[in-house]
């Protein structure tokens, strides 16, 4: 039977993988554009969040592909409520989509064994790829020498039969549109699932969030980025310009005057650096006002998560 003109492959592809590997930059990367937080921290991503890109599939019937991405926080053991709904987000994703990519990090030691897929800790997102067509994903080749690279291949191509493995980099967008077009093939034909303008269904709201909380990953220690979440509270549009208010939560009072800083140097860091890459991501100016506030022991609240936004569809 021949393909309907408006049919073409569309489906859900969920990104997992485990913490750090660069899920969100490549999803960034895909987009051309700025969506979700991305950092050296492992644990970014708290969320999953959909990103909508179409791509031509020049030569094959149908010729175009929209692929439907959900990045996923990355897999982990761990307790508390957060982070079981962190877990929940990524095994949810790998369980509704139409195709998995896996991602691995090339240059990271764990890379080199597929097993890690059937690991304890990662059984169930090991199981819920398994259960769906996969491609695995073979990131940050810009680091990684040729020679290393080809016995990491050989072993993923080994993970299960016929599956593509694509080494590629997020960060240079080397082999990111090959990786694309393996995950396209794999998408069942039919009607687009998304309007053609749509990116994201997360509101410029949540997207603010995101880039705010990029910069505590970036401009504060160790420990209190995982211990914050950011909310806007504010949003207010006026002549090509966007004022935004934001609260920066934190779980303690002692963790308060860290991010306000002495005499009040962090947290017009944050503002400055914040500002600067919501202007990037918007393409306008933004006028951005940041708060800090106290709401004890908020990750281990299931009330509180759900106020900053971690509840409800996951
Ligand atoms: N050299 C190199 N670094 C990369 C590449 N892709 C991502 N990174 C870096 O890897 C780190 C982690 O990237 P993220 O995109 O935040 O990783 P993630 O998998 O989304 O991490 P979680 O959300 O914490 O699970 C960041 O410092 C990125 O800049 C790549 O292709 N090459
Ligand atoms: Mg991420």
């Amino acid at each position: 039977m021949e393909t309907a003109i408006h049919d073409l492959r569309a489906g859900f592809c969920a990104i997992v993988g485990l913490p750090n590997v660069g899920k969100s930059t490549l999803l960034n990367r895909m987009l051309g554009k700025k969506l979700v937080a991305t950092s050296a921290k492992p644990q970014t991503t708290r969320d999953r969040i959909l990103g909508v890109h179409s791509i031509a599939l020049p030569g094959q019937d149908p010729a175009r592909a929209q692929i439907a991405y959900v990045d996923t926080p990355g897999a982990q053991d761990g307790k508390g409520p957060l982070r079981k709904y962190m877990q929940n987000a990524a095994i949810g994703a790998a369980n509704d989509a139409d195709v998995v990519l896996y991602l691995v990090d090339a240059t990271d030691r764990r890379g080199s064994r597929p097993g890690r897929l059937v690991d304890e800790d990662l059984a169930a997102l090991g199981q819920a790829t398994r259960a769906h067509p996969f491609v695995v994903g073979l990131n940050k080749v810009d680091r990684v020498a040729k020679p290393e690279l080809l016995p990491l291949i050989e072993a993923w191509a080994g993970s299960a039969p016929g599956v593509d493995v694509i080494p590629l980099s997020a960060a240079n967008g080397e082999n990111v549109d090959v990786l694309e077009r393996a995950i396209a093939k794999l998408l069942p034909v039919g009607p687009p699932l998304f309007p053609d303008d749509m990116t994201t269904d997360r509101s410029p709201q949540f997207i603010a969030q995101e880039i705010i909380r990029e910069q505590l990953y970036h401009q504060l220690g160790k420990e209190l980025p995982y211990a914050s979440a950011v909310q806007v509270e504010t949003w207010t549009e006026r002549k090509g310009e966007i004022a935004i208010g934001a609260v920066i939560v934190v779980e303690r009072s002692s963790q308060k005057p860290i991010v306000v800083g002495r005499a009040g140097s962090r947290i017009r860091e944050l503002g400055i650096a914040g500002r600067a890459a919501l202007t990037e991501a918007f393409g306008k100016p933004v006028h951005l006002s940041l708060f800090v506030k106290v709401l004890a022991e908020w990750s281990s609240a299931e009330s509180d998560l759900r106020k900053l936004g971690y509840g409800g569809e996951s």
